[in-house]
């Protein structure tokens, strides 16, 4: 195995072994057996704090005096929720036992949306599987637990070095009675772009066998026809199909008639009618005014029937009125995220949300103190991703003229920073609005969202006005994914593409205007699961490896390289994967249930001649010596 081939290679026998050295000799990874994992984790945990981790360096650091994040104790097993009567008795009869509850259903978002939103969605699996068993023992009235799907499926691949189906099953297993929700694209899965049929199918059964109970389905334009392969599927699956309608405009402004009461009661029927058990509401923008709110809540509940859900951002700071607002007319279920996790870009603060409906007929029954006492444990969490904080400091009426999605907002503000557009923010803000009108005021929600950034980022840069972009006589290069939208290749928005702007953009080529799923021919799953495991030399793929793979190609083969090298870091506390570890300090790492390492980190020694270091450690004990590249 790895360590018979390293202690027998000519190259290490010399003593000239490196981190540079396994990465560039391929025939060490010809071997099949198992191979040491704790070796694996020295060699990064050495290479972190020799040269730091790419993604932090540079950036806000924890506070020295940071607390140890210690989740809550459990108040008691956990008692049968949501979980059990969907198990029980099926998705209908969850959305009939919805409609009977007189009290706020409560979904709490912190797993997915609240670090999505606040930070860049760096959250590692570790901090959040320590904590689920305090859910499941503490807030058993929970309606859902929203932690998977979005940008965390990608994100865990390719910047947290980490698998996401095994997140995804270990809370399942630690959180047996909440119901699991996650976030899912419709026909782009969770990807940026149009998948074949038969891949989505294949993800949401493979989201389903692995521990998802309820999909929220949206698609980026309000499409209904491209919803439907994806919603079928989840109703096969005998989950929970939360059709989605996403929010955008304002119902109440006659200048946005657009996305009028009208539209979005038509739009809930049509989900209703392609076999939604519950309407999702998603105000990913936070644009719906208290006022706006009562007004579509209740329209909605009176002519769609079916059990309303809503989701908002606080990035206004006035998200938590129009949560009361829904309440008031009716809405069944909202999505808050834990305190320590709430405000801004992300949802509105769960324990608030609890505290104002106290002794209200819409009550929620759920236990204050539990939720401080998560809330403090997340509290914790967060300091040590402080690298990650996007800095929106205070509430920005602003996302009334711009209409980003919390998700997209700080990314898109990275992205304005790394091409030096940071003091011009307002600018691109209003770019961004400018960019949308000429688009045809269109839903913006990941992947158009995406595009009308990247359009938005580019003519800032390119000091390009809207009327110069839509003159027919001046010359303009755009973004690949706005001709790819423009081509119809993300599907089809009310009202259709503007013509004359489509026209320049295609520059001749014609346009689909029937759903791209009908004209993509089907993968060859298994083909391509036995292709995958011979390029991987042999390596045992299943079918969440494969779903990884067709979703994300490049980032899971990425993913794999770098898993051959450095093992289960997953396991790794969250400061250590990111910093390394300091002189004399010592850390437990349960790199599989019941078998820890002890490791303790000694010190560096000096570069050598070949600009190599050494790493002292103990391992459970015993001396341990690796040499790592120094980078720096
Ligand atoms: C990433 O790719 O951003 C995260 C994965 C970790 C990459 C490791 S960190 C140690 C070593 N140094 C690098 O610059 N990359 C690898
Ligand atoms: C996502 O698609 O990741 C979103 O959060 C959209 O709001
Ligand atoms: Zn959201």
């Amino acid at each position: 195995d790895f360590v018979i081939n390293l202690l027998k290679h000519p190259t290490f026998l010399n003593d000239t072994y490196t981190t540079k050295f396994i990465d560039t000799t391929d025939d060490l990874f010809t071997f099949r057996k198992r191979r040491d994992r704790a070796t694996k984790l020295l060699i990064y945990i050495a290479d972190i704090t020799v040269n730091g981790h790419p993604e932090t360096t540079g950036r806000a650091k924890p506070p020295a005096d940071a607390r140890k994040a210690i989740p809550p104790a459990s108040k008691a097993a956990p008692a049968p929720g949501t979980r059990q009567l969907l198990e029980e008795k099926g998705a209908k009869a969850v959305a009939d036992w919805m409609l009977d509850q007189k009290r706020l259903l409560v979904t709490d978002t912190t797993m997915r949306d609240g670090h999505q939103s606040l930070l860049a969605t760096r959250m590692r699996s570790l901090d959040m599987i320590k904590v689920a068993p305090s859910y499941a023992a503490n807030l058993p009235e929970l309606f859902s637990v929203e932690c998977w799907g979005g940008a965390t499926f990608d994100v865990a691949y390719r910047f947290l070095q980490e698998c996401p189906w095994q997140r995804l099953r270990d809370l399942r297993e630690r959180m047996p009675n909440l119901m699991t929700q996650m976030l899912l694209r419709a026909s782009n899965g969770v990807g940026y772009t149009n998948y074949p049929d038969n891949v989505v199918q294949e993800f949401v059964r493979q989201a389903a066998a692995s521990g998802i109970d309820v999909f929220r389905v949206f698609d980026s334009l309000n499409w209904v026809e491209n919803m439907r392969v994806a919603m079928d599927a989840v109703v096969e699956s005998g989950k929970i199909c939360e059709g989605t309608v996403c929010y955008t405009g304002d119902i109440l402004d006659p200048a946005r008639a657009k996305y009028d009461l009208k539209y979005y009661v038509d739009m809930g029927r049509q989900l209703r009618d392609a076999g939604a058990h519950v309407l999702g509401l998603k105000d990913m923008a936070g644009l719906l005014k208290p006022g706006a709110a009562r007004v579509l809540v209740k329209a909605l509940k009176e002519e769609v029937g079916l059990p309303i859900h809503f989701h908002t951002h606080d990035t206004s700071g006035i998200a938590g009125a129009s949560i009361l607002a829904a309440a008031e007319a009716g809405v069944d279920a909202v999505d808050a995220a834990m305190d320590a996790f709430s405000g801004g870009t992300s949802q509105p603060a769960l324990g608030s949300v609890v505290e104002a409906l106290r002794h209200s007929d819409r009550d929620t029954g759920l236990d204050i103190a539990a939720i401080r006492a998560i809330s403090n444990y997340w509290e914790a969490v967060r300091e040590q991703y402080a690298a990650f904080e996007s800095g929106l400091q205070s509430p920005a009426s602003e996302v009334y003229l711009h209409e980003m999605p919390g998700g997209q907002f700080t990314n898109l503000k990275a992205q304005a920073r790394s091409m030096g557009l940071e003091e011009r923010w307002h600018e691109v803000a209003q770019t961004y609005a400018d960019v949308n009108q000429m688009f045809g005021d269109i839903v913006k929600v990941t992947p158009s969202s995406k595009v009308v950034g990247d359009m938005a980022l580019m003519m800032v840069a390119q000091g390009l006005t809207r009327a110069q972009v839509e003159d027919p006589n001046s010359e303009v290069s755009f973004p690949d994914s706005v001709v790819d939208m423009m081509k119809g290749n993300l599907g089809q928005p009310p009202g259709g593409w503007p013509a004359a702007l489509q026209k320049k953009v295609l520059k001749g080529e014609t346009a689909l205007t029937t759903r791209p799923g009908a004209s993509m021919p089907p993968v060859d799953l298994e083909a391509t699961r036995v292709k995958l495991s011979e390029e991987l030399e042999g390596m045992t793929i299943d079918y969440e490896d494969l779903n990884g793979y067709l979703m994300y190609p490049k980032v899971f083969l990425d993913y794999m390289g770098r898993h051959r090298m450095y093992g289960p870091v997953r396991t790794l506390p969250t400061h250590t994967f990111f910093y390394g570890m300091q002189p004399g300090e010592a850390i437990t790492v349960e790199i599989d249930p019941g078998k820890k390492l002890e490791i303790l980190f000694q010190t560096l020694g000096e570069i050598d001649e070949n600009g190599d270091v050494k790493v002292f450690f103990e391992l459970n004990g015993q001396p341990r010596v690796i040499r790592v590249p120094n980078r720096l």
